[in-house]
This record gives C-alpha cells, structure tokens and sequence, in this order.
C-alpha cells in the first residue's frame, strides 16, 4: 500500500522539489523500523539520478537527530557532533564540503517530542529579497565568496570558499551556515568588515520568522528538500515520555553533477 502512494505521488513530488518551493513532504515513503531502505527507495523513485552522498569521513550514509541521551554510546557522529534540543538556525547541509556537495537533504520523521521541534524553511530567493530590503550592499556581497569551515579543520587549507547566494537558470542557489563561516573567518585570519556586516543582516532575516515555511512534521512524514535552494532549521524540542523526537537524515547528490568551482577569492 504504502507504495502505491509514493508510485502515485512522484511526479507531484518532483515538481514541487524543482518547483519554486523546492520541498515536498509525503505520508506512507518508510516504515518507522527501517527508515533508510524507505528514503532511499523513494528518493529513488523521486529524483532518479539522485545518489547517496556520505556524511562524515567513516562514510555514514544516515544520521539520526536526536536529543542527547546518557543512557546511550553515541554515534561517531554524535561524538563529533554531541546531539542537542536546541534551536538550529536555518542552514544548507554540508556548506563547507567542496563541490559537488549535498543537492538533496531527506529528513524522515521517526518520532515528535512533546513540544515544539517543528521544522522551518526559508529559500535562497526570499532571503536575497529580505536582504535586499535592509542593505542593498550585503546583497551584493552575498554574491561574492565567503570562507566555510568544517567542524573538524585543523589548517586554513581546509576552508572552502563559496558564495552564499548564486544566480542560475534553476533559481536562485544559497549555500550558508553562518556558524561555520564565522568559525572560518576566526581559522583563516580573514577580516573583511563588508562580509561580516553582510552576515550580520543574515542573520537578523534568519531570526525573523515572519516569511519562513513553518511545519511540523508527523510521525511517518518525509521531507525532501533541495539542499541548493532552500535553507533548512528546526525550533528547540522538548521529548515526554514515549514522545521523543527523531528524525533520520539522508543527503543525496545528481548524479554527474558538475559544479561551477568558483575562482576568485
Ligand atoms: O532536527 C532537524 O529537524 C533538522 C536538523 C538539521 O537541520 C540538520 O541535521 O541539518
């Protein structure tokens, strides 16, 4: 049964991702003991030249999000990135990855907590409108390229350096975590008081909800976002008992995507 919705729906879905939205959520795509083999089996469905892109250097190809729990060994994601209830500011999945990075992030809802936890969005063209509305000259600096940092970097060699907004005949293409591009700045000796300026403001958009796709996803709902176009974030969670929230991330790439390295710093 379950797959005669998504067989139904997978066109629907493909236009919403490619579509302005850049999203789609569907019901029924996995079942809650085994929710990898479900995201791939769809995804693959969906986006057929959609391929598995691992998460960390031990090529983990799913990641679950969830609150931290003494009870259980982490992961050795988790021990490189401790868990947390927190707000996550609005991001793109693997901003500091060289290119070809992540063009799709899949989250499968396993579980909700009790409260909060809902899932925000914001696309790339939104936030170069709002961005435009304060500061026309963060604007054009968000065009430009910025350092990004993975967590684990040791060197300046490991930054990559991006914009954070790209015109292309798909849309508009964002790719940020401001977190890493600060840690960036602070790693490479990099002050440009236009870049950090351009951030800030960034950042005041991000804080400010009012244009942002807000849902909480359902226990079996799947969102399929894509990861070039749209900034993703979740608001804190709280977990009850019976009630805790989980939520299996999958990243996946085009297949034979070439990227456009850019070449000025
Ligand atoms: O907790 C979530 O819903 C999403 C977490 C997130 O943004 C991420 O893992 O990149």
């Amino acid at each position: 049964m379950a797959r005669m919705i998504i067989s139904l729906s997978a066109e629907r879905a493909r236009h919403e991702i490619e579509g302005p939205d850049g999203f789609t959520v569907l019901s029924g795509a996995f079942e809650a003991h085994s929710p990898f083999d479900g995201v791939v089996r769809t995804v693959a469905e969906i986006l057929p030249d959609a391929q598995l892109v691992p998460q960390s250097a031990d090529g983990e190809l799913q990641h679950v999000v969830r609150a931290p729990d003494p009870a259980r060994a982490p992961t050795a994601m988790e021990a490189r990135f401790p868990p947390s209830t927190r707000h996550m500011e609005l991001h793109t999945d693997g901003a500091y990855l060289e290119e070809p990075g992540v063009d799709y992030v899949a989250l499968a809802c396993v579980g909700q907590g009790r409260w909060g936890g809902a899932t925000v969005l914001l696309t790339g063209a939104a936030l170069l409108e709002h961005v435009m509305s304060v500061d026309q000259a963060a604007a054009k600096r968000l065009v430009q390229l910025f350092p990004f940092s993975a967590l684990e970097a040791r060197t300046p060699d490991d930054i990559v350096w991006h914009p954070v907004l790209t015109r292309t005949p798909r849309g508009i293409e964002v790719r940020l975590h401001r977190f890493r591009m600060q840690q960036a700045f602070a790693r490479a000796g990099y002050t440009d008081d236009g870049a950090a300026k351009a951030l800030d403001i960034v950042g005041a958009v991000l804080f400010e909800h009012a244009n942002h796709v807000r849902l909480r996803l359902a226990p079996g709902e799947l969102l399929v976002i894509d990861n070039r176009r749209v900034l993703h974030g979740r608001e804190p969670f709280v977990d009850g008992d019976g009630e805790r929230r989980e939520m299996v991330r999958v990243w996946f790439r085009r297949r034979g995507r070439v990227a456009a390295v850019p070449t000025e710093r």
